[in-house]
């Protein structure tokens, strides 16, 4: 089996608190359900479950100077950080424990594969990845209809799953407000950073990747040049001469819906199944590939038939990334 020596850590990241939409917290047990490790297992990988990042909600009552306490929200405590973040504690002290985990992963030499949840826990993810290979630049490659590169000021919504990425852009990061003891610190340059699959991206947003320079394809660049030219172009941009630890952020809204439905902010015009299997084949293809997040698969979206279509989507995704198109 070409996939002997491959080996796998599978972390669950059930957190929903970077937006409003329940449901995407059980998107890890959607899918683990379609089997997808025991079809690994099968195809030679050594993969290993590591189980789920869970919420501590001793978190979530612990205040901090800047947050100011609203009574709307029935099942937890919400606390708006300095520029308006949504549970801005909440989801800054779970992704703290996620990077840590996502370390542990990584130090034990597996592919970490993170299934999300909303894509805030890119926070995390890209976090624990960069500050593992403190002797190699990580750079990212984000699959997503939106680009999720808000400030707290620049956001419309307050949503922390729409600002993940300005977390980690050393640039924006000042922006950003932090946890007391500095977390998170940002890691990539402008240069470490590219988008394929946007379609849906703020005013504030679009003048951050204009005025940063920050390369990024969008569905008319995808029709234009086609998607392996695109995702050719990404790996060349981020690592020249192919070196750099490469992290794939791949938010499943990045598909067409009709390809994957249950997600809490689906944007018609997007990737076909086909596409999106391009971009993860070529980014594992290039070999440097050290973690993938997989993330806003929401099963209570939707029918059931389209949640089980959603989670089977997630499983080609991922099992693109891993074992490539030679696992049929
Ligand atoms: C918008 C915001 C977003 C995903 C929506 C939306 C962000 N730019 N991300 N759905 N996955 O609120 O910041
Ligand atoms: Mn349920
Ligand atoms: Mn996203
Ligand atoms: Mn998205």
């Amino acid at each position: 089996q070409s996939n002997r020596g491959l080996r796998v850590g599978f972390l669950g990241a059930p957190f929903n608190k970077g937006q409003r939409r329940a449901g995407v917290s059980e998107g890890p047990q959607a899918v683990k359900d379609t089997g997808i490790i025991t079809t690994l297992h099968d195809l030679g990988v050594d993969v290993r479950d590591y189980g789920d990042v869970e919420l501590d909600n001793n978190n979530n009552n612990h205040n901090n100077n800047h947050s100011k306490q609203l009574t709307d929200d029935v099942s937890d405590s919400l606390y708006l950080g300095p520029n308006g973040e949504r549970h801005f504690q909440t989801v800054l002290t779970y992704n703290q424990r996620l990077s840590s985990k996502v370390g542990e992963v990584l130090k034990d030499g597996r592919l970490c594969v993170t299934v999300g949840g909303d894509h805030s826990i890119a926070i995390g993810t890209i976090h624990g990845h960069a500050h593992s290979n403190p002797e190699h630049q990580v750079v990212v490659l984000w699959v997503d209809a939106h680009a999720d590169l808000n400030t707290g000021t620049s956001s419309p919504s307050g949503n922390m799953h729409g600002m993940p990425a300005a977390f980690h852009i050393t640039n924006l990061s000042s922006r950003h407000a932090k946890l007391q003891d500095g977390f998170p610190q940002a890691s990539l340059a402008t240069t470490h950073l590219a988008y394929i699959g946007l379609r849906d991206v703020d005013k504030g947003e679009r003048a951050f990747l204009d005025q940063l320079g920050i390369v990024n394809y969008g569905m008319r660049e995808v029709d234009r040049l086609g998607v392996r030219e695109v995702v050719a172009r990404c790996l060349d941009h981020l690592s020249p001469s192919n070196t750099r630890p490469l992290h794939v952020s791949f938010d499943i809204d990045a598909l067409d819906p009709l390809e994957a439905p249950s997600t809490g902010t689906p944007v018609r015009g997007g990737l076909t199944m086909r596409e999106g299997l391009v971009v993860v084949e070529e980014a594992r293809a290039g070999g440097h590939m050290g973690a993938l997040d997989l993330v806003e698969v929401n099963p209570h979206l939707g029918t059931p038939t389209d949640a089980a279509y959603t989670a089977h989507a997630a499983k080609e995704i991922i099992m693109g990334a891993l074992v490539g198109g030679d696992s049929q």
